[in-house]
C-alpha cells in the first residue's frame, strides 16, 4: 500500500478501494518544517546520512489533516507521498498552534477539487452539483474511488514503460500507419504539435480504439487495432484500461446530463459506439537543451471529455480565468477528467474546456521519463453537436447556430494538430 492512502473509517477512497487524504478542501499545503522542531532535530543529527536526511526534509511539503492527527508528506524530488501520524497535541501545543500555523507557508490557495465516486452510488445529487461546479469553475475535476483497479493501472504502465524504452526505433515504426492521422497505433517523437504551436511536443504515443464487429456501420471512421508482437499483454491491458475509463466517463456524463438538466441517460445512445480514443503517452527524458519545445504545448482537448492517468508525476497545469497556470496533483491513482472542445460546443460554453499543458521538469527531474494515458471519450461518429436549448439565453445567445458532426468536427482538428 502507498503511503498516500490509510485506513480510517470517515475518509474517502483511491480507485482500488484504498483510503486517500489528499484534495480534501480543508487540507492546508505547508512547505516548511516549524523552526521550532528544525533547531531541535539540527542539534541531534551531525552524521552525514542525517545531514542527507535533512536536505530532503527541506523538500518536503507537508499536507495536514488535523481531524485524525494524519500527515501525507509530498516529497518534491521524488514525487512519493509518505503518511505519517502526528504526535498527539500537547497542551502547550494546542497553545502555539495560531503561531505555527502563521509560520507555515501556503504553497497555493487554490487546487482542482476531488470528487469520489462513492457519492454517485449514495448521494447521486450531490455528486452531480459538486461535479457541475468544479467543470464551471476550472474546466477539471479529479476523481477518487473510481472503481479502476490500481493493479490493472500499474500494469499498463509496466508494459507501456517496456513498449517506449525497450523496443528500437525502427520495432516502433513498425506500428506506424501512414495517413491515418495516427488514429492506431504508433506517432513517433516530434510529431504532434499543439494548436497554432510551431514546436512540437516531446512525445511519442500510441493511439487504440474500440472494437468494432466486421461490417459495422462506423467501420470507415474507426480502424482496427495494432497488436504488438513484442510485448505480451499490451494491446490486452490497454484494452482493459480503455473499456474501464470508457464506463468511468459514462457514469460522469448520466452527472453531466442531469447538472445540463438534460435527462440522465441523455449521453447514452450518444457515446455508446463513440470514436473514442485511448493515448499511451511516453515523455522521455529532457536532453540540455529543448529549444523552447515543451512536453505538451498549451491546448485543448478536441473530445467530450477526457479521463487521465498519470498525472501524478508532475507537470500538468491548467490555464486559470485569470491567465495564471495551476498545477493538477492528483493524489497516485486517481483519474484527472477534464471538458474537451465538442462538449463545451455542445454546452455553448456552459461547461469550459480549460487549456492545459505539460512543462518540462525541472533540471535535476529532467532525466527521468514521464508516461501518461488520457482517454479521449468521443461521440459516435455521425452524432450532430446541436447546442442545447438549455444553454442558450439572452445573456448566453448561441455561439454555434450551426450544427456539425462530430466526425467533421475531429477531422477539421486533427489538421490543425498537424496529426493529418
Ligand atoms: O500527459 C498528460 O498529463 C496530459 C496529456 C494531454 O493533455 C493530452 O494528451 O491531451
Ligand atoms: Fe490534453
Amino acid at each position: 500500500m502507498d503511503a498516500s492512502c490509510v485506513s480510517s473509517s470517515d475518509d474517502e477512497t483511491c480507485g482500488d478501494g484504498r483510503r486517500s487524504l489528499v484534495g480534501r478542501p480543508f487540507l492546508a499545503w505547508i512547505r516548511t518544517l516549524d523552526a521550532e522542531q528544525k533547531k531541535k532535530k539540527k542539534a541531534e543529527e551531525t552524521s552525514t546520512s542525517t545531514r542527507r536526511r535533512e536536505e530532503d526534509t527541506k523538500k518536503k511539503q507537508i499536507i495536514v489533516k488535523p481531524k485524525f492527527r494524519q500527515i501525507i508528506i509530498f516529497e518534491k524530488r521524488t514525487r512519493h507521498h509518505f503518511l505519517r501520524v502526528a504526535p498527539k497535541k500537547k497542551q502547550k501545543d494546542r497553545e502555539n498552534e495560531e503561531e505555527r500555523t502563521n509560520e507555515m507557508t501556503v504553497v497555493d490557495d487554490e487546487f482542482v477539487p476531488t470528487v469520489s465516486l462513492t457519492l454517485y452510488e449514495t448521494d447521486f445529487d450531490k455528486f452531480v452539483s459538486k461535479l457541475g461546479e468544479a467543470y464551471e469553475k476550472y474546466g477539471f475535476v479529479i476523481l477518487e474511488n473510481h472503481g479502476v483497479a490500481q493493479t490493472e493501472i500499474e500494469r499498463a504502465f509496466q508494459l507501456s514503460k517496456h513498449f517506449f524504452e525497450d523496443l528500437s526505433q525502427e520495432e516502433k515504426e513498425k506500428y506506424h500507419l501512414p495517413g491515418k492521422a495516427g488514429a492506431r497505433g504508433f506517432t513517433a517523437f516530434g510529431r504532434e504539435t499543439a494548436k497554432g504551436a510551431t514546436k512540437s511536443d516531446l512525445k511519442e504515443f500510441w493511439h487504440l480504439g474500440r472494437d468494432l464487429p466486421k461490417g459495422h456501420k462506423f467501420e470507415k471512421f474507426m480502424l482496427p487495432n495494432l497488436e504488438v508482437d513484442e510485448v505480451e499483454g499490451f494491446t490486452t491491458s490497454a484494452k482493459h484500461i480503455f473499456y474501464a475509463l470508457d464506463e468511468l466517463g459514462n457514469r460522469v456524463l448520466q452527472a453531466l446530463a442531469v447538472y445540463l438538466k438534460q435527462d440522465r441517460h441523455f449521453f447514452d445512445d450518444k457515446v455508446d459506439e463513440g470514436n473514442s480514443i485511448l493515448r499511451i503517452i511516453h515523455y522521455p527524458p529532457i536532453a540540455e537543451e529543448s529549444a523552447g519545445h515543451v512536453r505538451a504545448g498549451a491546448h485543448e482537448d478536441i473530445n467530450l471529455i477526457t479521463l487521465l492517468l498519470g498525472a501524478d508525476e508532475g507537470g500538468l497545469q491548467i490555464l486559470r480565468k485569470d491567465g495564471k497556470w495551476l498545477d493538477v496533483n492528483p493524489a497516485p491513482g486517481c483519474v484527472t477528467c477534464n471538458i474537451g472542445d465538442m462538449l463545451q460546443r455542445l454546452t455553448n460554453h456552459v461547461l469550459p474546456s480549460t487549456t492545459h499543458r505539460v512543462v518540462n521538469p525541472p533540471k535535476e527531474r529532467a532525466h527521468i521519463p514521464r508516461f501518461s494515458m488520457p482517454y479521449f471519450l468521443h461521440p459516435n461518429p455521425d452524432y450532430v453537436i446541436e447546442t442545447l436549448e438549455s444553454c442558450i439565453s439572452n445573456d448566453r445567445p448561441n455561439r454555434y447556430p450551426e450544427p456539425i458532426s462530430s466526425d467533421d468536427y475531429l477531422q477539421e482538428r486533427l489538421m490543425e494538430i498537424k496529426l493529418k
